[in-house]
């Protein structure tokens, strides 16, 4: 069962040889959920699964479920080009006791709407779990319209989609068509926006290291205490807008690093963040007080 709303699109722990290192898992999912978020969202964008095997990503789902399972809600994205390796992933998340899973559409291949929805229909099937969309235009290069989105989740067993995209317009229409659907919000920068104009929750990588911002934005809104939600959004975008420079996840595996939890680098071809802006992302970190 999905229980609770905010949850973090999980980092993958890497060694210093750019394998995925098991033991960096308990470390970091005692982190995250210390900071009060409700669960986590692996194998996604995040924790740079497209740069991943199938079997390493299963690797992690495994481990992951055996840490957490029982501590919080755990969604495994199983999202691949092939259906394949979707459906593969799918049985492994079922097997290892997870509550829900999610998938990008097949990307790379520009497939009609029929393939999209036959994909999505096969992962229903192997995970027999509630099955979550992913929708991330902007790295897919699949931009479901909502009536295609609606579409798609008139399965039963498709019971939301995870929203990254900047159009809250379209994210309002989605949730006042939809209203037994689960919308979660992927864009962290403007989170404020979709909980003031209504959400089911947030998805984000920036929940690694600042989830409590987001539950906190979350419980402000539903006070009504917009100036306390707007400080909260505020400190998180001057860390975004480091964190845009450094790249994202290698900026957030370098903060976790340096506060003892040891996430590793990110798979090349991903670089280490520059000189200039780690200096900044350092002082944000030590003004901040995530300095370990
Ligand atoms: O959906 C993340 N998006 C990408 C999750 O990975 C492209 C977001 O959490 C962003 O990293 C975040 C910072 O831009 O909003």
């Amino acid at each position: 069962m999905i229980s609770g709303s905010i949850f973090a699109a999980m980092l993958t722990p890497f060694g210093e040889d750019g394998s995925f290192n098991e033991h960096g898992v308990a470390p970091l999912v005692d982190y995250i959920l210390s900071t009060g978020v409700h669960g986590l969202y692996a194998s996604g964008s995040t924790g740079e699964s497209i740069l991943q095997s199938r079997e390493e990503r299963a690797h992690l789902l495994t481990v992951l479920a055996e840490y957490a399972r029982g501590k919080c809600t755990l969604i495994a994205h199983v999202g691949a080009a092939s259906t394949g390796d979707a459906t593969a992933l799918a049985e492994t998340a079922k097997a290892s006791g997870y509550d829900a899973v999610s998938a990008v559409p097949p990307y790379y291949y520009k497939h009609n709407f029929d393939d999209i929805n036959t994909y999505y229909l096969a992962i229903a099937d192997a995970a027999e779990l509630p099955v979550i969309i992913y929708n991330i235009p902007a790295l897919t290069g699949t931009d479901l319209s909502t009536p295609k989105l609606l579409e798609l989740m008139r399965d039963p067993r498709i019971v939301g989609a995870k929203f990254t995209a900047t159009d809250l317009f379209q994210f309002q229409e989605l949730r006042a068509s939809a209203p037994s659907k689960k919308f979660y919000f992927g864009t962290d920068e403007m989170f404020l926006g979709a909980a003031a104009m209504g959400t089911d929750g947030g998805i984000g990588s920036t929940y690694n290291l600042i989830g409590d911002v987001y539950v906190g934005i979350e419980t402000a809104v539903q006070a009504g205490d917009v100036d306390k939600a707007r400080q909260l959004q505020g400190k998180a975008n001057a860390l975004i807008a480091i964190l845009l420079q450094t790249g994202v996840m290698p900026g957030l595996k370098h903060a976790l690093n340096r506060m003892g939890i040891p996430v590793g680098p990110c798979r090349a071809p991903f670089s280490a963040p520059e000189k200039g802006a780690l200096d900044l992302l350092n002082k944000w970190l030590d003004d901040n007080g995530y300095s370990g």
